[in-house]
């Protein structure tokens, strides 16, 4: 191997990561595009917040071992599809639906996958709704479509899926199992968790009609 095939090499990895990094920059538009029109209609912003990431080239390697790969870029391509990932925290459970059918119905952004494990969560009691969706990224010399993954979750079930996976790092690290009784109650919190974003939903909906009663009130005061 010579200093030229790894700088080939180290180049054509950045120009691979930098297709990954621009279709979430794409998909981060969009989304900002969405909630500034949803406030400006509605007065209401159904994103709490967003973060984005790439997978780190090791982080990858270790996938692509794990799931079996073609080791090119091309086969990374094809059995990879959460290189690129974006998490969208919602206020509410039906803000999810609302914020995944706004992405699914733009005609040029296509999804390849979905999985509600809100409709059915894991077993371990894991709540999110995962989207792979494809973007167009218009380069310089070409066109290409490159996946991303969008997690889609509320802030029960976000706190839920970070504390659980703070545990398992923290057990995987010792290479040890977590203990039964902490796989029990994470379950139990998930519960909770779900029943909470319930009571939030019921609450929010109680409000909304509340506040509409009001502004009929007014306007009917206004138009005496
Ligand atoms: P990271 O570091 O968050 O990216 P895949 O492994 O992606 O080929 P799979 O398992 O069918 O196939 O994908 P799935 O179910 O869509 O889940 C992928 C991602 O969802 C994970 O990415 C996690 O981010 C999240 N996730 C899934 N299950 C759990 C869970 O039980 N607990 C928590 N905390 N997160 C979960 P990565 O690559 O594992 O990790």
């Amino acid at each position: 191997l010579s200093i030229n095939d790894l700088k080939r090499f180290k180049n054509e990895l950045t120009r691979f990561m930098m297709t990954y990094k621009f279709a979430l920059d794409e998909i981060e538009t969009r989304i900002e595009i969405l909630v500034q029109e949803f406030e400006m209609l509605h007065e209401y912003n159904p994103i709490e917040h967003t973060k984005s990431r790439l997978k780190s080239p090791e982080s990858i390697f270790h996938k692509l071992n794990r799931k079996g790969g073609d080791l090119s870029f091309s086969g990374i391509k094809e059995s990879i599809k959460d290189i690129a990932g974006m998490r969208i925290t919602c206020s509410f459970v039906s803000d999810i639906y609302v914020i995944s059918q706004m992405l699914k119905s733009q005609s040029d952004l296509k999804v390849l996958d979905e999985k509600d494990y809100i409709k059915n969560p894991k077993p371990n009691g894991y709540q999110s709704l995962h989207l792979i969706i494809e973007v167009p990224v218009h380069l310089s010399d070409r066109l290409e479509s490159v996946c991303i993954e969008v997690q889609i979750r509320t802030i029960a079930m976000d706190f839920w899926a970070s504390l659980e996976h703070k545990i398992y790092y923290k057990f995987n690290q010792g290479n040890q199992a977590v203990p039964a009784r902490l796989l029990d109650e994470l379950k139990q919190a998930a519960a909770a968790a779900s029943a909470l974003d319930l009571q939030m939903e019921r609450l929010h909906a109680e409000i909304e009609v509340i506040k509409e009663e009001q502004s009929e009130t007014m306007d009917d005061k206004l138009n005496r």
